[in-house]
């Protein structure tokens, strides 16, 4: 599920992240030779001092060649007092050496050592425009690409640049802070969607059972999704009862019938060409006696831009005047999604969405666009042909499946 979105958002942000902590590193190890310098400095220092007495020697050994032919013992005397001279007395140069000690095993862990420790514990990275511009182009391909509808990709892209850009993160973990900004971004695009079982529960103390309308294109999933949900209320202890408002496709009410014969749940149909607003009133009626605390009716496919069919849909409304009307749509048809909820939502006024086939959805984007586009939250995705294949959409989950 929504595996290809999740693989390029992964990477985008891994390459994001590992780019500048490279880039952080490159300075690390330029800035060393400077911090260095004062180090180098000495070692610089004391080479030149050795130079030094090697050149004063030079003259000394020719002075010992001098000597050797001379053998003079005046002379041998004179030299020995001249080097000893140079090089300081044996106490001096031990001092010396003891000092020059001291300094290095000092001063090292007091600068490198705590610029190193400093920047590794704490050490901050700032996103510049300049970064961010660089990966931006990515981002935007690789989430119009998945399915994400254009204006909600814009609405990521610029978030994320005001979340990202000039902030200082820490820069072990750049990779789960850019993880971690892109979840709630997306958190934010999700529509919050409302408790339908909780409302149905509710609508039992009146009385009356809770009827909601599926509609959507054909083939999009709505007779598999009302026996999915059928099944759900059942286990929840809640009471439903199917009407077969599909009365123009051939084989749609022994499709429906078939669904209720499987869960031993009562299907009301009438005969195929008849009025489905009458199969849905009926089933209301036969449920309120019943005290059945639930009416799910099924109807025909159609297009959200055929306005004949949208008239009937629109009858069906009216009549049995649902409490909730859901539209159900493919998780993978992308944009068309969107315009078809639009379609949908003019002619009889949606309050939520069903995506099926999230299991066979590689990109996910309708699923993170349809309700930012539609202002209409996801109540459940399909996620297989199963009755149990059905799962109640919760935003956490959805990021979760995203890896971030
Ligand atoms: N993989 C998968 N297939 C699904 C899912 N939901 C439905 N289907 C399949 O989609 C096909 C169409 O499902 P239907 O329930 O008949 O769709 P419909 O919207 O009622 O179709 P019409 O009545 O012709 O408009 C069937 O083969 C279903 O098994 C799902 O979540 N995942
Ligand atoms: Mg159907």
């Amino acid at each position: 599920m929504f595996k290809s979105l999740k693989e390029r958002l992964q990477s985008w942000a891994k390459n994001f992240s590992k780019k500048k902590q490279d880039e952080e590193e490159l300075e690390e190890t330029e800035e060393k030779p400077a911090k260095q310098s004062k180090k180098d400095k000495k070692a610089e220092k004391s080479a030149k001092k050795q130079k030094t007495k090697k050149e004063r020697n030079k003259p000394d050994n020719r002075k010992g060649k001098k000597d050797k032919k001379s053998k003079g013992r005046k002379q041998e005397q004179k030299i020995e007092e001249e080097q000893q001279e140079i090089e300081g007395s044996p106490g001096e140069q031990e001092a010396e050496n003891i000092e020059e000690k001291e300094t290095e095993q000092t001063e090292a862990p007091k600068r490198l050592g705590f610029f190193q420790r400093f920047r590794e514990k704490i050490g901050k990275v700032k996103i510049s425009e300049k970064d961010f511009e660089e990966y931006k182009d990515d981002l935007e391909m690789l989430l119009l690409e998945n399915n994400v509808a254009l204006e909600v990709t814009e609405k990521i892209i610029e978030t994320l640049k005001e979340k990202l850009i000039d902030k200082e993160f820490p820069k072990k973990d750049l990779l789960k802070e850019i993880q971690n900004v892109l979840r709630e971004i997306i958190e934010e695009v999700l529509v919050e969607p409302f408790d339908i079982l909780q409302a149905i529960k509710d609508k039992r103390k009146t009385g009356k059972p809770y009827v909601i309308l599926f509609c959507g294109i054909n083939g999009s999933g709505k007779t598999t999704t009302i026996a999915k949900v059928a099944e759900m209320l059942k286990k929840q202890k809640i009471s439903c009862i199917l009407a077969a408002g599909d009365t123009f496709r051939a084989a749609s009410i022994e499709q429906l019938k078939k669904h209720g014969e499987r869960l031993n749940i009562e299907v009301v149909a009438n005969e195929y060409g008849s009025d489905p607003a009458s199969v849905g009133f009926d089933a209301i009626k036969a449920a309120t006696k019943n005290k059945i605390d639930c009416v799910l009716i099924d109807t025909a496919g159609r297009m959200h831009t055929a306005k004949n069919l949208l008239k009937e849909i629109e009858k069906i409304a009216r009549v049995c005047a649902p409490d909730t009307k859901i539209f159900v749509g493919e998780s993978i048809t992308g944009n068309d999604a969107l315009e078809q909820v639009k379609g949908f939502d003019e002619s009889i006024g949606i309050d939520g969405i069903i995506l099926t086939k999230a299991d066979i959805d590689e990109k996910g984007g309708t699923a993170l666009s349809v309700g930012y586009v539609t202002k209409k939250p996801i109540l459940f995705l399909g996620t297989g042909q199963e009755y149990h294949e059905i799962e109640l959409f919760n935003k956490k989950k959805f990021t979760d499946s995203l890896g971030i």
